[in-house]
């Protein structure tokens, strides 16, 4: 498994008002993924209907777009091994009520139309989501510390 896997993972407005956008950069930070693209957005409906457009058709999703274009977002990339997986698990299941106490949504949100952050459910589909957020690419750089995070 690459250390170089990435994935999207985004703050949505609810954590930005509520002020949980430290502690969740936090958790990424400290768990020893490495942070390369971060940025604020005010995202147009029709790019956020791009980004979700596979739920398109669901009865939440004009729901769904209203409540991701009522503020700002925290956009995010994040790489490390096994990434994509280990931070849906950090995030914790879709529905906040069947998240486990100790993942962000368990820890900070009750309802899944107010479920504070968004993470890539595959590599294929963070892949997308990173050309989709971030065109004008990601920042390359060495952490002295990867030898402290990974034995090989
Ligand atoms: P995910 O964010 O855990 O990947 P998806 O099924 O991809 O979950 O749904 C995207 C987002 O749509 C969810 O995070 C949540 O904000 C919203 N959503 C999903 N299901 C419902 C629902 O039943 N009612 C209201 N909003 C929903
Ligand atoms: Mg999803």
């Amino acid at each position: 498994m690459s250390v170089k896997e990435q994935t999207y993972i985004m703050v949505k407005p609810d954590g930005v008002m509520r002020s949980i956008v430290g502690e969740i950069i936090k958790r990424f930070e400290t768990k020893g993924y490495k942070l390369v693209a971060l940025k604020m957005a005010v995202p147009s409906r029709e790019h956020l209907e791009k980004h979700y457009e596979d739920l398109n058709g669901r009865p939440f999703f004009a729901g769904l777009i209203n409540y991701m274009a009522s503020g700002p977002v925290v956009c995010m990339v994040w790489e490390g091994r096994n990434v994509v997986l280990e931070g849906r698990k950090m995030l914790g299941a879709t529905k906040p009520s069947e998240s486990a106490l100790g993942t962000i949504r368990g820890d900070f949100c009750i309802d899944v139309g107010r479920n504070v952050c968004h993470g890539s459910d595959a590599v294929e589909s963070a892949q997308k989501e990173i050309a989709l957020w971030f065109p004008e690419g990601l920042c390359e750089y060495e952490k002295p510390t990867v030898s402290w995070v990974y034995e090989n």
